[in-house]
């Protein structure tokens, strides 16, 4: 399987922002919160590690998932913030309500990306069962909040 043991938080830092004066606005959903909160330590972990201020980190929640969109907004639309990483888990049950949050979540959070012009990381992890979030929050699959605050990091420097 072409994902099977993949880490993609091996991620390239030749082109990271200098991010030491740079605001990072974090949501993060409170639904399956044991995982969430996994995620986002490991995405203030990475932006502290490349230089970025605690006191310029900004972590809110939203309930769920579905909410993440609106969240992303509210801190997008303030001037003085520079991205946003944008934090969840969505598991899959027996409807479709997965399909529906993750569509509303990607379309969402490249909306606010491009209305704004700011990095909007999409740190969502979607998956059929909770084993294989786990594996995403600091298992074999590495941690999907470090790649998100990655992504932000080089988007930065676009
Ligand atoms: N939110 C999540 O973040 N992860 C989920 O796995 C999740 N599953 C849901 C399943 C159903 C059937 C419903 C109705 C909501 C779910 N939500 C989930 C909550 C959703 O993101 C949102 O907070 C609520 O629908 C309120 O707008």
């Amino acid at each position: 399987m072409a994902t099977a043991l993949k880490n993609l938080n091996e991620y390239k830092k030749e082109n990271f922002a200098d991010i030491s004066e740079k605001k990072f606005g974090i949501v993060v959903a409170e639904w399956h919160s044991d995982i969430t909160d996994v995620l986002s330590d490991g995405a203030i972990e990475t932006l502290l590690k490349h230089g970025a201020k605690k006191e310029n980190i900004f972590r809110n929640t939203v309930p769920g998932s579905f909410e993440l969109t609106l969240g992303a907004q509210f801190l997008a639309q303030q001037p003085e913030i520079d991205a946003v990483i944008c934090i969840g888990v969505v598991i899959k049950g027996d409807t479709k309500h997965d399909d529906y949050i993750n569509n509303a979540v990607a379309n969402g959070l490249t909306t606010v990306a491009l209305k704004y012009n700011k990095p909007v990381s999409f740190g969502l992890v979607t998956t059929n069962n909770l084993e294989q979030a786990l594996d995403r929050a600091g298992g074999k699959h590495g941690n999907k909040g470090v790649e998100a605050a990655a992504a932000a990091i080089s988007m930065l420097a676009f």
